[in-house]
């Protein structure tokens, strides 16, 4: 006897492999595809019992409202900025999110971008493209990482990956983060504007949200100084761009090499024709094996659950 399918939205784009499993698995409803969604609230509305999404659309209260029987969101990603915890608790709907298994991709975006941005990779490739190495020279000599000290901000799953791997290019490693991690072999500072004027690189890895909103600003910018180099990969919410694109045009800052900022998609204008920077589309979990790994997860955290086992990864 084939078991009943359970109804679930897809609140927002997924990638074909995951939306493939949950339609296979599940009575999938996708949202973006609905046109009169207040037909759709009122008929099918009632049968939803999950949700996946991404972190871009999250699970907005004013979705839930239209969802009575809503027990569990399902999202893609470590990070559930989007989502409102608290309402949803309140709710007694379970969160799930997808860590650790993107925690090697993106450590090794974060040391792609430390080394471009040391050794101006972007710049070197466009120097050698433009036939400028025969024409005017070598290219001239840049910084290197070896004896280098690297303050990581957030020692969290991520973090602890990008700390060894540091450490594998023989940096100095100490962190910052709200509470000492007294199992951790690297200094720790309470303070982040006393780390950011210790050290030669300052990598952030922190969630966004409100307790880090902006919380790299002009103090902790001026504390690291000309020839400090900044690096995000966490949220861009969590740094004050405004701050941030004033202390590189005027190298007050080294550099810095950002894959995720405020308003994704879009760029403040600014940054792009500046030459102390490395941009990236937001790129850190997007390989294949990783994206593929998360997209796992999502489905396994559904079945589980509906199976009337623990979800997989709870949001704690
Ligand atoms: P995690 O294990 O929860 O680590 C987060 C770390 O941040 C913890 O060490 C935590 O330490 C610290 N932290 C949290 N709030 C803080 C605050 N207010 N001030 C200072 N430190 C704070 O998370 P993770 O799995 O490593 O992921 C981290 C974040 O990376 C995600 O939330 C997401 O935003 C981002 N991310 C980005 C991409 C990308 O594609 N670029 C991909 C994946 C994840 P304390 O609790 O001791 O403060
Ligand atoms: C994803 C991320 O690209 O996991 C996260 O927190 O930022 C990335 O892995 C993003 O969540 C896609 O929805």
């Amino acid at each position: 006897m084939s078991e009943e399918k359970v109804d679930i939205l897809l609140a927002g784009r997924l990638q074909p492999s995951l939306v493939e499993a949950l339609e296979a698995g599940f009575n999938a409803h996708k949202l973006y595809e609905v046109e009169d969604r207040d037909a759709f609230f009122a008929t099918v509305g009632p049968k939803i019992r999950g949700i996946a999404t991404n972190g871009h659309a999250g699970s907005p209260p004013e979705l839930m409202d239209k969802l009575p029987n809503l027990e569990i969101v399902s999202s893609f990603g470590v990070g559930y900025d989007a989502i409102n915890v608290p309402e949803c608790r309140k709710r007694g709907v379970v969160v799930t999110n997808t860590p650790d298994v993107l925690n090697d991709a993106m450590a090794e975006i974060t040391m792609g971008l430390i080394i471009a941005l040391c050794r101006k990779i972007p710049q070197t490739d466009a120097y050698v493209r433009a036939g400028r190495w025969a024409k005017d020279g070598n290219y001239p000599l840049t910084r290197e990482l070896t004896g280098a000290t690297v303050g990581i901000v957030g020692l969290g799953r991520i973090g602890k990956e990008v700390a060894r791997r540091c450490q594998a290019f023989k940096m100095q490693v100490v962190y910052h983060g709200r509470t000492e991690q007294k199992f951790e072999p690297y200094p720790y500072y309470g303070d982040l504007i006393e780390m950011a004027k210790a050290v030669d690189w300052l990598v952030s890895i922190v969630p966004g949200g409100a307790s880090t909103d902006k919380m790299i600003n002009k103090a902790v910018f001026d504390a690291l100084g000309p020839d400090g180099l900044f690096v995000n990969v966490g949220r861009g919410t969590t740094v004050d761009e405004v701050a941030m694109l004033a202390a590189l045009k005027e190298n007050r800052i080294g550099g810095a090499a950002l894959d995720v900022f405020e308003d994704e998609p879009n760029v403040p204008e600014g940054f792009l024709g500046l030459d102390n920077v490395v941009l990236s589309p937001h790129q850190g979990s997007a390989t294949h094996k990783t994206r593929w790994a998360m997209g796992d997860l999502v489905y396994r955290n559904l079945k589980s659950y509906f199976a009337g086992h623990p979800p997989i990864t709870p949001v704690s």
